[in-house]
Formats: structure tokens, sequence, C-alpha cells
């Protein structure tokens, strides 16, 4: 669906002129969207992963872990797609207050891609280079943006997420180095070609939101204070949006329509996307993969 088709819908809880912000700068900030209800909700399930990692000594396709996690002093990176370990995340993913923001941004036909909970502990929380999304999971079109509810207060020291704005209007960079291997961020001799000093950090209280296009460059900085800085992050597409490749991580989830219903037609846009690995027996983390700690792959039935 183009964006005029979209805007063309009445807006369940933006205004017009954050749509129109969205489609111009290909990011949104909304401070304080979800309720404080939603957010101990939240929480009451996202504590007791925290305790349960603390058994964990290694990274699986559930729990990715810094190299330095231990029972006594757990550091999560990640824990992948929570929809698929407690029925509350799909609860929030499906129905909660972000399903009307994507429609409002998509269009009233909404898939749910995936999501992961990304903590950024305390104390050195691992950066995310800049990239952009669309390289690790290509559609037919680019209609495709996450959503991500930040679970605490979060300020500059915290490494907040960041977008360099107008991004998804330009190039898609090449995340392969120089060996042609995936490390699913944008090469330093690339990144002259990206706007850096406009980038925008986004920072809010608990229960802020961020929105990124799938296309925009985005990244964010270590977490150097005293407080995790955990993202819950949710991709949506539109449901004429069909996926290319196969999807890096399961969940009982993936695909699923969460507003209006599935596409008979799929819409193309002409720009081409870079493809990555196949990924069909499984996928570790952006943070493996930036880090470059392995090709990428877990073993499928972890
Ligand atoms: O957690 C962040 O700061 C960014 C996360 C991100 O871009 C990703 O996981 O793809």
């Amino acid at each position: 669906m183009k964006q005029q088709q979209v805007l063309s819908f009445p807006p369940k809880v933006l205004t017009q002129d954050q749509r129109a912000f969205y489609f111009e700068n290909g990011y949104l900030l909304l401070e304080k969207f979800i309720s404080d209800e939603w957010m101990d909700r939240l929480w009451s399930v996202t504590d007791g992963f925290i305790e349960e990692s603390r058994s964990y000594t290694r990274s699986d396709s559930k729990f990715d872990l810094e190299p330095t996690h231990s029972a006594e002093a757990p550091r999560l990176r990640r824990l992948t797609q929570p929809v698929e370990h407690h029925p509350l995340y799909w609860e929030f993913v499906s129905q909660g207050p972000v399903v009307d923001l994507a429609e409002d941004l998509l269009g009233p036909n909404v898939k749910f891609h995936h999501s992961k909970l990304n903590f950024k502990w305390s104390g050195g929380g691992e950066e995310v280079k800049w990239h952009q999304d669309i390289q690790f999971y290509p559609h037919t079109n680019y209609n495709v943006l996450a959503i991500g509810v930040y679970m605490s207060d979060v300020t500059d020291e915290m490494g907040p997420m960041g977008v360099v704005p107008g991004s998804h209007n330009g190039e898609l960079f090449n995340q392969y180095n120089d060996k042609d291997q995936w490390v699913g961020a944008i090469d330093e001799k690339d990144l002259g070609r990206v706007p850096l000093d406009k980038a925008v950090y986004l920072k809010g209280p608990a229960g802020s939101v961020t929105v990124h296009n799938c296309r925009t460059v985005h990244g964010s900085l270590p977490n150097n204070s005293a407080h995790s800085r955990p993202l819950f992050l949710q991709s949506y597409s539109a449901a004429d949006a069909i996926t290319i490749t196969p999807h890096p991580s399961y969940s009982r989830y993936n695909g699923e329509i969460v507003r209006g219903k599935p596409a008979r037609w799929a819409e193309f846009d002409p720009r081409p996307c870079q493809l990555p690995p196949d990924w069909s027996k499984g996928y570790s983390s952006i943070f493996a993969l930036q880090q470059e700690e392995d090709d990428g792959r877990v073993a499928a039935a972890e």
C-alpha cells in the first residue's frame, strides 16, 4: 500500500502530522506511549526471564548472552522472540497499543514479523553498529517497520536508539565484510556516505516508544551507565509485503495477521534489496554477528 493510501485511512493513535513525519524522516518517538499498567505487566514476566538466564552458560536460540554472563552477575544481550516464551508478550504484540500504531503507519492490514528484547546491560552493554534492518529480512516492498518499547527510563549515557533522519529514502548498504561474510553492519568505508552528524538519539521515560522504517540507518552506543536499557522491539509489515528469504528466528506467530486480513496480491517495490546468508538452519543474533563471534548459525534444535 502506498503512503497516500495509508494516510487516507483515519488514524487510530497518531496525528496526521506524526504520520507525515514518519514517512518523511523514517522514524518517530512517542514519549510515554505505553501505560504504566502495561509496563508493570511486562516487567512481571521479564524479571522471571532474567532470573532464568542465571542457569545458562552459553547463548542459544532463546537467550543471547554477553561473553562474561554468569549466574552471579547476569549479562543478557537479548531474549529472542519473547512471544515464543510467554503469552503476555504475544498479547502485547498482537493486541496492545503498538498494533494501532503499526496500523496508522502500515495501513489496515498488518502482519507480525518478529520480536526481540534487547537488554543492553549496565556497565558496558554492547553497542549496535549502524545498520539497516531490511537486508536481514528482505520483503517485496519496504512497508516494514520496527516498534521499540523502552522498559526503563532512557538517558544519553544508556546507549539510546540512534536514527539517521531521511536515510530510509537513501541507499541500501552492503552488510557483508571484505571476506564476503555477513556482519549485519555498514562498513566503515561506506559510513562516509551516511550523514551521521544528523543522527537523532531517541530517549524518554519508561513506556516511550521508538519507530523506525526497515531502511532507516540506525544503531546505538554501549551502555556505560549503571542501569540496563531494555528495549522490547517488534517488527511488523503491511500484509502485502511478502518475505523473500526464510525467517531468521522461529516463532509460531511469524507471519500472523494482527490487524485486517491477509493479502491476495503482493506489492512490489522496484528498488533492489541485498540478501542475507541462508539462515534456514538457525540464526544467532546481531550482537554475535557484528562482534564477528560466529557466522550467525546456532544449532536448529537449541
Ligand atoms: O537495541 C538497540 O539499540 C538497537 C537494536 C537493533 O537495531 C536491532 O536489534 O536490530
